[in-house]
Protein backbone atom coordinates (compact mmCIF):
# COMPACT_ATOMS: atom_id res chain seq x y z
CA UNK A 1 0.00 0.00 0.00
CA UNK A 2 1.13 3.62 -0.95
CA UNK A 3 2.48 5.98 1.62
CA UNK A 4 4.07 8.69 1.85
CA UNK A 5 3.81 12.50 2.53
CA UNK A 6 2.04 15.05 0.16
CA UNK A 7 3.75 18.96 -0.01
CA UNK A 8 0.37 21.36 -0.83
CA UNK A 9 -1.05 24.45 0.48
CA UNK A 10 -4.74 24.09 1.85
CA UNK A 11 -7.32 23.74 -1.13
CA UNK A 12 -4.80 22.83 -3.70
CA UNK A 13 -7.36 21.45 -6.59
CA UNK A 14 -4.38 19.71 -8.06
CA UNK A 15 -3.17 18.01 -4.44
CA UNK A 16 -7.04 17.24 -3.74
CA UNK A 17 -6.73 14.31 -7.31
CA UNK A 18 -4.09 12.32 -4.78
CA UNK A 19 -5.90 13.30 -1.43
CA UNK A 20 -9.12 11.61 -2.86
CA UNK A 21 -7.47 9.41 -4.85
CA UNK A 22 -5.82 7.54 -1.26
CA UNK A 23 -9.53 8.49 0.03
CA UNK A 24 -10.61 5.17 -2.30
CA UNK A 25 -7.56 3.24 -2.27
CA UNK A 26 -6.42 3.00 1.58
CA UNK A 27 -3.19 4.52 0.69
CA UNK A 28 -1.35 6.27 3.98
CA UNK A 29 -1.09 10.03 2.10
CA UNK A 30 0.07 12.85 4.98
CA UNK A 31 -0.25 16.03 4.18
CA UNK A 32 2.86 18.05 5.43
CA UNK A 33 1.79 19.92 7.92
CA UNK A 34 4.01 23.22 8.76
CA UNK A 35 3.84 23.87 4.58
CA UNK A 36 3.83 27.23 3.92
CA UNK A 37 3.77 27.90 0.02
CA UNK A 38 6.35 30.61 -1.53
CA UNK A 39 9.09 29.15 1.59
CA UNK A 40 9.03 25.76 2.13
CA UNK A 41 8.94 24.89 -1.67
CA UNK A 42 11.85 27.44 -2.13
CA UNK A 43 13.98 25.95 0.51
CA UNK A 44 17.26 24.20 -0.18
CA UNK A 45 16.02 20.95 1.57
CA UNK A 46 12.98 21.23 -0.79
CA UNK A 47 14.49 22.11 -3.83
CA UNK A 48 16.64 18.97 -3.28
CA UNK A 49 14.23 16.81 -2.94
CA UNK A 50 11.77 18.52 -5.70
CA UNK A 51 13.95 21.05 -8.34
CA UNK A 52 11.24 22.69 -9.49
CA UNK A 53 9.99 24.35 -6.05
CA UNK A 54 6.43 23.24 -7.10
CA UNK A 55 3.81 21.82 -5.74
CA UNK A 56 1.92 19.20 -4.89
CA UNK A 57 4.92 17.20 -4.33
CA UNK A 58 5.16 13.61 -2.96
CA UNK A 59 7.27 12.07 -0.79
CA UNK A 60 6.67 8.28 -0.72
CA UNK A 61 7.74 6.47 3.15
CA UNK A 62 10.42 4.79 0.54
CA UNK A 63 12.20 7.59 -0.01
CA UNK A 64 10.68 8.18 -4.30
CA UNK A 65 9.80 11.99 -4.80
CA UNK A 66 7.38 12.30 -7.23
CA UNK A 67 5.47 15.30 -8.86
CA UNK A 68 3.03 16.28 -10.56
CA UNK A 69 -0.42 15.59 -9.28
CA UNK A 70 -1.79 13.36 -12.42
CA UNK A 71 1.34 11.15 -11.36
CA UNK A 72 0.89 11.39 -7.46
CA UNK A 73 -2.91 10.90 -7.91
CA UNK A 74 -1.45 7.51 -9.96
CA UNK A 75 0.79 6.30 -7.21
CA UNK A 76 -1.67 6.92 -4.30
CA UNK A 77 -4.27 5.33 -6.58
CA UNK A 78 -5.90 1.47 -6.74
CA UNK A 79 -6.07 -0.45 -9.98
CA UNK A 80 -9.77 0.58 -10.05
CA UNK A 81 -8.51 3.94 -10.27
CA UNK A 82 -5.36 3.35 -12.57
CA UNK A 83 -7.91 1.61 -15.68
CA UNK A 84 -8.34 -2.20 -15.38
CA UNK A 85 -7.36 -2.79 -19.44
CA UNK A 86 -4.62 -0.79 -21.26
CA UNK A 87 -7.19 1.04 -23.27
CA UNK A 88 -8.65 2.17 -20.40
CA UNK A 89 -5.67 3.16 -18.87
CA UNK A 90 -4.45 4.96 -22.37
CA UNK A 91 -8.04 6.75 -21.93
CA UNK A 92 -6.99 7.83 -18.71
CA UNK A 93 -3.77 9.24 -19.77
CA UNK A 94 -6.04 11.11 -22.77
CA UNK A 95 -8.00 12.73 -19.98
CA UNK A 96 -5.11 13.93 -17.84
CA UNK A 97 -3.50 15.46 -20.73
CA UNK A 98 -7.05 17.15 -21.94
CA UNK A 99 -7.64 18.66 -18.24
CA UNK A 100 -4.06 20.25 -17.95
CA UNK A 101 -4.30 21.81 -21.35
CA UNK A 102 -7.51 21.59 -22.41
CA UNK A 103 -9.48 22.69 -19.69
CA UNK A 104 -7.21 24.48 -17.34
CA UNK A 105 -5.86 27.46 -19.62
CA UNK A 106 -9.60 28.44 -20.74
CA UNK A 107 -10.69 27.88 -17.45
CA UNK A 108 -8.06 30.20 -15.51
CA UNK A 109 -8.23 32.69 -18.48
CA UNK A 110 -11.58 33.48 -17.39
CA UNK A 111 -12.02 32.96 -13.58
CA UNK A 112 -8.42 34.46 -12.42
CA UNK A 113 -9.22 38.18 -13.83
CA UNK A 114 -12.43 38.26 -12.07
CA UNK A 115 -10.60 36.99 -9.22
CA UNK A 116 -8.49 40.26 -9.77
CA UNK A 117 -5.31 38.10 -9.75
CA UNK A 118 -4.67 38.47 -13.48
CA UNK A 119 -5.45 41.35 -15.84
CA UNK A 120 -8.76 42.16 -16.97
CA UNK A 121 -9.30 42.21 -20.29
CA UNK A 122 -12.85 41.94 -22.20
CA UNK A 123 -11.23 40.61 -24.91
CA UNK A 124 -9.56 37.58 -23.20
CA UNK A 125 -12.45 36.94 -21.79
CA UNK A 126 -14.20 36.70 -24.30
CA UNK A 127 -12.11 34.36 -26.00
CA UNK A 128 -11.85 31.97 -23.24
CA UNK A 129 -15.53 32.20 -23.04
CA UNK A 130 -15.73 30.13 -26.08
CA UNK A 131 -12.94 27.87 -25.43
CA UNK A 132 -15.35 26.81 -22.56
CA UNK A 133 -17.83 26.12 -24.09
CA UNK A 134 -16.37 23.95 -26.71
CA UNK A 135 -14.38 22.05 -24.07
CA UNK A 136 -18.13 21.69 -22.36
CA UNK A 137 -19.56 21.16 -25.34
CA UNK A 138 -17.32 18.34 -26.04
CA UNK A 139 -17.76 16.74 -22.59
CA UNK A 140 -21.63 16.72 -22.62
CA UNK A 141 -21.77 14.84 -25.54
CA UNK A 142 -19.17 12.76 -23.95
CA UNK A 143 -20.91 11.88 -21.41
CA UNK A 144 -24.32 11.42 -23.20
CA UNK A 145 -24.38 7.86 -22.82
CA UNK A 146 -22.36 7.46 -20.15
CA UNK A 147 -21.63 7.77 -16.36
CA UNK A 148 -17.72 8.16 -16.21
CA UNK A 149 -15.28 8.93 -18.32
CA UNK A 150 -13.44 6.15 -18.72
CA UNK A 151 -15.47 2.59 -18.62
CA UNK A 152 -18.19 1.57 -16.17
CA UNK A 153 -16.53 2.54 -12.93
CA UNK A 154 -14.38 6.01 -11.68
CA UNK A 155 -11.06 6.41 -12.58
CA UNK A 156 -8.70 8.77 -12.34
CA UNK A 157 -9.67 10.35 -15.52
CA UNK A 158 -12.66 11.13 -13.38
CA UNK A 159 -11.23 12.60 -10.76
CA UNK A 160 -8.56 15.21 -12.39
CA UNK A 161 -11.21 16.30 -14.76
CA UNK A 162 -13.33 17.22 -12.08
CA UNK A 163 -10.96 19.02 -9.72
CA UNK A 164 -10.02 20.96 -12.76
CA UNK A 165 -13.07 22.28 -13.44
CA UNK A 166 -13.89 23.07 -9.39
CA UNK A 167 -13.31 26.98 -9.71
CA UNK A 168 -15.33 26.94 -12.81
CA UNK A 169 -18.39 25.28 -11.19
CA UNK A 170 -17.52 27.19 -8.16
CA UNK A 171 -17.25 30.94 -9.53
CA UNK A 172 -18.48 30.56 -12.62
CA UNK A 173 -21.43 28.42 -14.21
CA UNK A 174 -24.38 29.79 -12.59
CA UNK A 175 -27.23 28.07 -13.39
CA UNK A 176 -28.20 29.52 -16.77
CA UNK A 177 -24.15 29.36 -17.14
CA UNK A 178 -24.75 25.78 -17.12
CA UNK A 179 -28.06 24.29 -18.10
CA UNK A 180 -26.64 23.70 -21.62
CA UNK A 181 -24.70 20.66 -20.15
CA UNK A 182 -26.78 18.46 -17.94
CA UNK A 183 -24.72 15.69 -18.59
CA UNK A 184 -21.91 17.35 -17.47
CA UNK A 185 -23.29 18.18 -14.19
CA UNK A 186 -24.52 15.33 -13.19
CA UNK A 187 -21.37 13.88 -14.03
CA UNK A 188 -19.92 16.02 -11.86
CA UNK A 189 -22.13 16.07 -8.95
CA UNK A 190 -22.10 12.31 -9.40
CA UNK A 191 -17.92 12.86 -8.77
CA UNK A 192 -17.51 15.40 -6.19
CA UNK A 193 -20.64 13.80 -4.16
CA UNK A 194 -18.50 10.28 -3.44
CA UNK A 195 -18.09 9.99 0.14
CA UNK A 196 -14.13 10.10 -0.76
CA UNK A 197 -14.54 13.34 -2.64
CA UNK A 198 -16.50 14.95 0.47
CA UNK A 199 -14.22 13.66 3.19
CA UNK A 200 -11.33 16.05 1.10
CA UNK A 201 -12.78 18.75 -0.06
CA UNK A 202 -16.19 18.88 1.93
CA UNK A 203 -19.73 20.17 1.18
CA UNK A 204 -19.35 21.66 -2.58
CA UNK A 205 -21.25 24.44 -3.60
CA UNK A 206 -22.06 25.39 -7.18
CA UNK A 207 -22.01 28.62 -8.66
CA UNK A 208 -25.18 30.84 -7.68
CA UNK A 209 -24.33 33.59 -9.46
CA UNK A 210 -21.45 34.02 -11.71
CA UNK A 211 -18.59 36.17 -9.64
CA UNK A 212 -17.89 39.73 -10.55
CA UNK A 213 -15.02 41.72 -11.51
CA UNK A 214 -14.51 43.69 -8.40
CA UNK A 215 -10.91 45.89 -9.07
CA UNK A 216 -10.22 46.02 -5.06
CA UNK A 217 -10.83 42.25 -4.23
CA UNK A 218 -7.90 40.47 -2.18
CA UNK A 219 -6.94 37.09 -3.03
CA UNK A 220 -6.03 34.12 -1.39
CA UNK A 221 -2.81 32.74 -1.51
CA UNK A 222 -3.73 29.56 -3.01
CA UNK A 223 -5.81 31.68 -5.75
CA UNK A 224 -2.24 33.69 -6.33
CA UNK A 225 -0.39 30.69 -6.31
CA UNK A 226 -2.43 29.57 -9.31
CA UNK A 227 -2.81 32.48 -10.59
CA UNK A 228 0.88 32.96 -11.03
CA UNK A 229 2.11 29.75 -12.64
CA UNK A 230 -0.41 30.60 -15.80
CA UNK A 231 -0.15 34.43 -16.44
CA UNK A 232 0.94 36.78 -13.68
CA UNK A 233 4.62 37.07 -15.00
CA UNK A 234 4.85 39.93 -12.66
CA UNK A 235 4.12 38.39 -9.88
CA UNK A 236 6.11 35.32 -10.94
CA UNK A 237 9.26 37.14 -11.88
CA UNK A 238 9.01 38.79 -8.41
CA UNK A 239 9.08 36.25 -6.38
CA UNK A 240 11.76 33.98 -8.03
CA UNK A 241 14.23 37.09 -7.76
CA UNK A 242 13.67 37.61 -4.30
CA UNK A 243 14.89 33.94 -4.17
CA UNK A 244 18.28 34.46 -5.63
CA UNK A 245 20.36 36.77 -4.19
CA UNK A 246 23.77 36.61 -6.51
CA UNK A 247 22.75 38.54 -9.14
CA UNK A 248 20.46 41.54 -8.81
CA UNK A 249 19.86 43.27 -11.98
CA UNK A 250 19.40 46.29 -10.28
CA UNK A 251 22.53 46.36 -8.53
CA UNK A 252 24.09 45.82 -12.01
CA UNK A 253 21.89 49.21 -13.16
CA UNK A 254 23.38 51.27 -10.32
CA UNK A 255 27.10 50.46 -11.15
CA UNK A 256 26.38 51.02 -14.94
CA UNK A 257 24.89 54.26 -14.33
CA UNK A 258 27.26 55.64 -11.77
CA UNK A 259 30.63 54.12 -12.79
CA UNK A 260 32.91 54.02 -15.69
CA UNK A 261 32.93 50.97 -18.36
CA UNK A 262 36.16 50.47 -17.32
CA UNK A 263 34.26 49.09 -13.65
CA UNK A 264 30.35 48.10 -14.84
CA UNK A 265 31.57 45.68 -17.22
CA UNK A 266 33.83 43.70 -15.26
CA UNK A 267 31.17 43.87 -12.30
CA UNK A 268 28.58 42.45 -14.52
CA UNK A 269 30.75 39.29 -15.18
CA UNK A 270 31.84 39.02 -11.67
CA UNK A 271 28.36 39.25 -10.44
CA UNK A 272 26.43 37.53 -13.38
CA UNK A 273 24.63 33.92 -12.71
CA UNK A 274 24.43 31.76 -15.62
CA UNK A 275 22.09 29.47 -13.92
CA UNK A 276 19.16 31.94 -13.30
CA UNK A 277 20.08 34.36 -16.23
CA UNK A 278 20.38 34.65 -19.78
CA UNK A 279 21.79 37.21 -22.55
CA UNK A 280 20.35 37.44 -25.76
CA UNK A 281 21.55 39.39 -28.76
CA UNK A 282 19.15 40.98 -31.22
CA UNK A 283 18.77 42.53 -34.36
CA UNK A 284 16.70 44.44 -36.66
CA UNK A 285 15.01 42.05 -39.07
CA UNK A 286 14.47 45.30 -41.54
CA UNK A 287 17.30 47.21 -41.59
CA UNK A 288 16.59 48.27 -45.61
CA UNK A 289 13.35 49.98 -44.36
CA UNK A 290 15.45 52.17 -41.52
CA UNK A 291 15.66 55.96 -43.64
CA UNK A 292 16.19 59.22 -40.61
CA UNK A 293 18.43 57.75 -37.65
CA UNK A 294 16.03 59.94 -35.13
CA UNK A 295 13.14 57.64 -36.53
CA UNK A 296 15.46 54.64 -35.60
CA UNK A 297 15.92 55.91 -31.92
CA UNK A 298 12.42 56.63 -32.10
CA UNK A 299 11.71 52.93 -32.75
CA UNK A 300 14.39 51.80 -30.38
CA UNK A 301 12.81 54.14 -27.46
CA UNK A 302 8.90 53.18 -28.60
CA UNK A 303 9.91 49.28 -27.98
CA UNK A 304 11.45 50.28 -24.08
CA UNK A 305 8.18 51.97 -23.60
CA UNK A 306 6.24 49.26 -23.91
CA UNK A 307 8.23 47.40 -22.16
CA UNK A 308 8.10 49.34 -18.93
CA UNK A 309 6.98 46.47 -17.05
CA UNK A 310 9.77 44.32 -17.65
CA UNK A 311 12.22 46.82 -15.91
CA UNK A 312 12.68 45.11 -12.88
CA UNK A 313 14.01 42.31 -14.61
CA UNK A 314 15.73 43.05 -17.66
CA UNK A 315 18.73 45.40 -18.89
CA UNK A 316 19.90 46.14 -22.13
CA UNK A 317 22.03 48.03 -24.41
CA UNK A 318 20.68 49.19 -28.16
CA UNK A 319 22.54 50.66 -30.52
CA UNK A 320 22.39 52.12 -33.94
CA UNK A 321 25.08 51.84 -36.82
CA UNK A 322 25.01 53.88 -39.57
CA UNK A 323 23.63 56.79 -40.80
CA UNK A 324 20.72 57.76 -42.36
CA UNK A 325 19.29 55.53 -45.12
CA UNK A 326 22.08 53.03 -44.06
CA UNK A 327 21.76 52.09 -40.48
CA UNK A 328 21.26 48.65 -38.36
CA UNK A 329 19.87 47.88 -35.01
CA UNK A 330 21.09 45.79 -32.72
CA UNK A 331 21.40 45.02 -29.34
CA UNK A 332 22.59 43.16 -26.15
CA UNK A 333 19.92 42.05 -23.59
CA UNK A 334 20.16 40.47 -20.26
CA UNK A 335 17.04 38.75 -18.28
CA UNK A 336 16.01 36.66 -15.79
CA UNK A 337 15.34 32.90 -16.98
CA UNK A 338 16.50 31.26 -20.55
CA UNK A 339 13.29 31.65 -22.99
CA UNK A 340 12.46 34.82 -24.34
CA UNK A 341 10.93 36.78 -22.16
CA UNK A 342 8.60 38.79 -24.90
CA UNK A 343 5.52 35.80 -25.01
CA UNK A 344 5.37 35.68 -21.35
CA UNK A 345 2.82 38.94 -21.53
CA UNK A 346 0.92 39.97 -24.10
CA UNK A 347 2.20 43.99 -23.83
CA UNK A 348 5.65 42.57 -24.59
CA UNK A 349 4.75 41.03 -27.45
CA UNK A 350 4.49 44.01 -29.80
CA UNK A 351 8.05 44.55 -31.29
CA UNK A 352 10.24 41.30 -30.83
CA UNK A 353 9.35 39.66 -33.61
CA UNK A 354 10.98 42.29 -35.73
CA UNK A 355 14.17 41.48 -34.70
CA UNK A 356 15.73 38.36 -34.52
CA UNK A 357 17.20 36.50 -31.28
CA UNK A 358 20.31 35.01 -30.40
CA UNK A 359 21.07 33.82 -26.98
CA UNK A 360 24.47 34.08 -26.21
CA UNK A 361 26.73 31.45 -24.32
CA UNK A 362 28.28 33.29 -21.42
CA UNK A 363 31.39 31.37 -21.03
CA UNK A 364 32.22 31.87 -24.57
CA UNK A 365 34.98 34.52 -25.34
CA UNK A 366 32.97 36.16 -28.09
CA UNK A 367 30.13 36.47 -25.99
CA UNK A 368 32.35 38.84 -23.45
CA UNK A 369 33.44 40.66 -26.77
CA UNK A 370 29.76 41.21 -27.70
CA UNK A 371 28.71 42.38 -24.29
CA UNK A 372 31.72 44.73 -24.23
CA UNK A 373 30.88 46.26 -27.64
CA UNK A 374 27.41 47.04 -26.87
CA UNK A 375 27.85 47.84 -23.10
CA UNK A 376 30.62 50.83 -24.31
CA UNK A 377 29.08 51.61 -26.97
CA UNK A 378 31.41 51.43 -29.84
CA UNK A 379 32.96 49.07 -32.89
CA UNK A 380 30.39 48.42 -36.05
CA UNK A 381 27.84 46.39 -37.24
CA UNK A 382 28.53 43.40 -38.71
CA UNK A 383 28.84 45.23 -42.02
CA UNK A 384 31.16 47.42 -40.60
CA UNK A 385 28.68 50.27 -40.22
CA UNK A 386 29.83 52.68 -37.25
CA UNK A 387 28.23 53.09 -34.10
CA UNK A 388 26.32 56.32 -34.01
CA UNK A 389 23.62 56.47 -31.39
CA UNK A 390 23.03 53.41 -28.60
CA UNK A 391 19.83 53.51 -25.77
CA UNK A 392 19.93 51.69 -22.33
CA UNK A 393 16.79 49.83 -21.39
CA UNK A 394 16.82 49.91 -17.47
N1 LIG B 1 1.59 20.53 -13.63
C1 LIG B 1 1.81 20.64 -12.22
C2 LIG B 1 1.60 22.08 -11.81
C3 LIG B 1 2.13 22.39 -10.44
C4 LIG B 1 2.14 23.87 -10.17
O1 LIG B 1 2.29 24.68 -11.08
N2 LIG B 1 2.02 24.27 -8.90
C5 LIG B 1 2.05 25.68 -8.53
C6 LIG B 1 0.97 25.99 -7.56
S1 LIG B 1 -0.62 25.49 -8.09
C7 LIG B 1 3.35 25.97 -7.80
O2 LIG B 1 3.74 25.23 -6.93
N3 LIG B 1 3.99 27.06 -8.12
C8 LIG B 1 5.18 27.47 -7.45
C9 LIG B 1 6.16 28.12 -8.35
O3 LIG B 1 5.92 28.17 -9.57
O4 LIG B 1 7.16 28.61 -7.83
C10 LIG B 1 0.88 19.70 -11.47
O5 LIG B 1 -0.18 19.35 -11.99
O6 LIG B 1 1.21 19.31 -10.34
Amino acid sequence: MASGTLYTYPENFRAYKALIAAQFSGAEVKVAEDFVFGETNKSEAFLKKFPLGKVPAFETSDGEYITESNAIAYYVANDQLRGKTDVDRAKILQWFGFADLEIWPTSSAWVFPLLGIMPYDEQTINNAKKDVEKVLTFLNSHLLTRTYLVGERLTLADISVAMTLLYLYRYILEPNLRKPYQNVNRWFQTVINQPESIAVIGAFKLADKTIEYDPNKSVTTQERAEAKETMEVELKLTSEIKTKKAFQVDDFKRVYSNEDEAISIPYFWEHFDPENYSIWFCEYKYPEELTKVFMSCNLIGGMFQRLDKMRKHAFASVCLFGTDNDSSISGVWVWQGHELIFPTCLDWTVDYESYSWTKLDPLDEETKGIVQQYFSWSGTDKNGRKFNQGKIYK
